[in-house]
């Protein structure tokens, strides 16, 4: 007799509820507050850089998923710097995956738990499922693997944690670092002043088209309370789910250590990072308006990786910015539109409070 599979159904967190909420300027909440879960599956004592933001989205996601989940982490820095011999932050089951596997090993768990739920070999409920990978694997090296899992619909959360770099091996580029961001592997120089000329892959926009029937979100580390409810979401969804998280990484893109989370306000506040939904029942896009809309430059000059670029790097990545607000269907201010012309721009470094240049990716 075929046992009946249980799943979990978490509570959202209330985001109008914040007690203690305080404005600033903007009219921007800054303090978060909601009745976190005491319990941290991904408790402190870890190696990653101070800091770090996939590191922080590891804590928040773990938070949302509670006690009766499972992980896998392909290899990346959260692999290395969380899995050093005889000590781990997990207080839940954490497996390492190859890089290219993370959707397959994944899509093992599930089906095996609900196999041994079914044959009554495992008493339930179906625990949590999920596994968290960096942009590396789930954008190159491992998107074939996840996109079969989704494709197969297997029950469970894929996370892409995007840092924007294949960071642990130091820092070079991946499919998902931005136009003119610097890595080990594009410097800038004579022949190519921007160093990355290539505009970033669109990872979770193909996630929802190419799989129409999973949950698909886009979140970032500055929105811990949106963070945490994409991912209950996603693990309530009975079937695959993926959510894409950009995730600063403070030794490859050289930022102030503290700017974590607020790089992932700005970067959602001047256009680089649409936040949105993707509900496969409506087969409809659901977008985040933010209610501050700034020039690039207020994101980019905060981070060394940034600091070669010239007027015409600069106007180029605001007019993609302001593409990307029509495309959420915002209106484009008169000053943003205005920021397209190369001419009202300096080189970056010489914006105010610009990083220093970049000596070299982590120096
Ligand atoms: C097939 C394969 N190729 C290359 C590597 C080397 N490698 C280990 S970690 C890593 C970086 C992974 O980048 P990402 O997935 O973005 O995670 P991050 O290090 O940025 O956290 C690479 C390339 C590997 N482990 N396996
Ligand atoms: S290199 Fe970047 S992603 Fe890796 S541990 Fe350091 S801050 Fe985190
Ligand atoms: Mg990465």
């Amino acid at each position: 007799m075929a046992h009946e599979v249980i799943r979990h159904q978490l509570p959202l967190f209330d985001e109008d509820g914040r007690a203690g909420a305080t404005d600033d300027e903007h009219g921007r909440d800054l303090y978060y507050l909601p009745d976190l879960p005491e319990e941290d599956p991904y408790a402190a004592g870890h190696r990653t850089c101070a800091g770090c933001g996939p590191a922080i989205q590891y804590r928040w996601v773990l938070k949302a998923a509670g006690q009766d989940t499972v992980v896998a982490g392909p290899t990346g820095c959260m692999y290395v710097a969380n899995s050093t011999y005889l000590c781990t932050p997990y207080t839940v089951p954490w497996a390492h995956t190859p890089i290219a596997s993370g959707g397959s090993f994944t899509s093992g768990m599930a089906a095996g738990y609900e196999a041994m739920i079914r044959k009554g070999r495992y008493p339930g409920p179906y625990p949590n499922i999920l596994v968290m990978a960096g942009d590396g694997s789930a954008s190159d090296i491992g998107i074939g693997s996840i996109s079969g899992a989704l494709y197969r619909n297997h029950d469970a959360l894929f996370i892409c944690y995007d840092n924007e770099c294949y960071a642990n091996t130091g820092i070079q580029v991946s499919p998902t670092t931005p136009y003119a961001g610097m890595t080990t592997f594009t410097p800038f120089g004579k022949a190519i002043p921007e160093g990355n000329k290539l505009p970033p892959k669109n990872l979770a926009k193909m996630m929802a088209e190419g799989h129409p029937h999973c949950y698909v979100a886009t979140t970032t580390v500055g929105y811990p309370v949106d963070l945490m409810n994409k991912t209950r979401k996603g693990l309530n969804h009975v079937g695959a789910a993926f959510l894409h998280c950009y995730t600063p990484c403070q030794k490859g893109w050289v930022y102030q250590t503290s700017m974590t989370v607020e790089l992932g306000r700005r970067v959602v506040e001047s256009g680089l990072w649409p936040v949105w939904e993707y509900d496969p029942a409506e087969r409809e896009y659901h977008y985040f308006h933010p209610p501050v809309q700034r020039p690039v430059t207020d994101y980019l000059a905060l981070q060394g990786r940034f600091g070669h670029m010239l007027p015409e790097h600069v106007a180029t990545m605001q007019t993609g910015a302001n593409r990307n607000w029509e495309a959420i269907g915002m209106e484009v201010p008169r000053h943003l539109r205005d920021l397209e012309d190369p001419g009202r721009h300096q080189r970056l470094k010489d914006e105010n409070y610009s990083m220093p240049l970049n000596r070299g990716v982590g120096a």
